[in-house]
């Protein structure tokens, strides 16, 4: 089986302080930690900043400045987040695209968020397709439901996304698809041939969706962006202790973990 590639989602843009003192927020806590996640096994860190108040931001200054801080200290795929926080504009959420990022998050539709919803209008989603294309940055679809794989379809279809798919079924969120193994299967059977996918399951669903996906060939990501606790009333202490948990997971399966290198080449970043 393909060496299990393991994306830390550090930050998020709903989990504060508050929440958990062991949230990065700053630029230089992130890189701190990422530097973490990195060594314990991550291959690529799914990215939100924040600004000095802590309150989730798209601005590029502080991507910019984050960016440069983690890959000071790591080699690590790079992946910015286009979806921001509930309620932004398009025009702010796409931002850190204009950076070259090597990838960047595509939700290709919307959906409840909680008492929320978290918009995504087929025009946005063809711009920021656009966005992504303009830019040489890779897409992974971000799936909240399953009717969102045929709408990256559609956008495949049209020419706006070209290469490699990737997708990550986020699963679990109150609105969304529910993070059961039924589910899972069912979203796994849409996909395109060829295509590469990764599970994020959010709050108490992180462990048990990760711990499916290894044996069933796909990818994991976990992080306290979905879920800050290691176990029932126990708060995770950092990104890497979720990661290194994974990690744990797939040597006794059997599943290698992938290198930055080695997830470049699993999802067609390099030549
Ligand atoms: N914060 C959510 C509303 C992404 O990063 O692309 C959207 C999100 C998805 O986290
Ligand atoms: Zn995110």
């Amino acid at each position: 089986m393909e060496k299990v590639i393991i994306t830390a989602a550090v930050v998020g843009a709903e989990i504060t302080k508050e929440d958990t003192p062991y949230l990065p927020t700053t630029p230089d806590e992130i890189a701190i930690d990422v530097e973490k996640a990195a060594k314990a096994g991550a291959a690529i860190v799914h990215l939100h900043v924040r600004d000095k108040e802590g309150r989730p931001t798209q601005d590029k200054k502080i991507f910019e400045e984050t960016i440069k801080k983690i890959r000071e200290r790591v080699d690590i795929i790079i992946q910015v987040s286009t979806g921001g926080a509930v309620g932004m504009t398009p025009e702010e959420r796409i931002q850190p695209v204009t950076l070259n990022p090597e990838m960047a998050t595509l939700t290709t539709g919307t959906v409840n968020f909680g008492d929320e919803v978290f918009l995504n209008k087929p025009e946005d989603i063809r711009s920021f397709a656009k966005e992504l294309k303009k830019y040489g940055v890779r897409a992974e679809f971000e799936i909240f439901d399953v009717g969102m794989i045929f709408n990256a379809m559609r956008l495949v279809n049209e020419g706006l996304v070209e290469g490699h798919l990737h997708f990550d079924f986020v699963m679990g969120v109150p609105g969304g698809i529910p993070a059961t193994a039924k589910h899972l299967l069912h979203l796994i059977d849409h996909l395109p041939k060829g295509a590469t996918w990764s599970v994020a399951g959010i709050g108490r669903h992180q462990l048990p969706m990760a711990m499916l996906a290894l044996p069933l060939g796909g990818h994991v990501r976990v992080g306290l962006e979905d879920n800050i606790y290691y176990k029932k009333g126990v708060l995770a202490k950092s990104n890497s202790e979720l990661v290194a948990r994974v990690v744990r997971l797939a040597e006794e399966l059997g599943r290698e973990v992938a290198t930055p290198k080695e997830a470049r080449k699993i999802l067609g970043l390099t030549s």
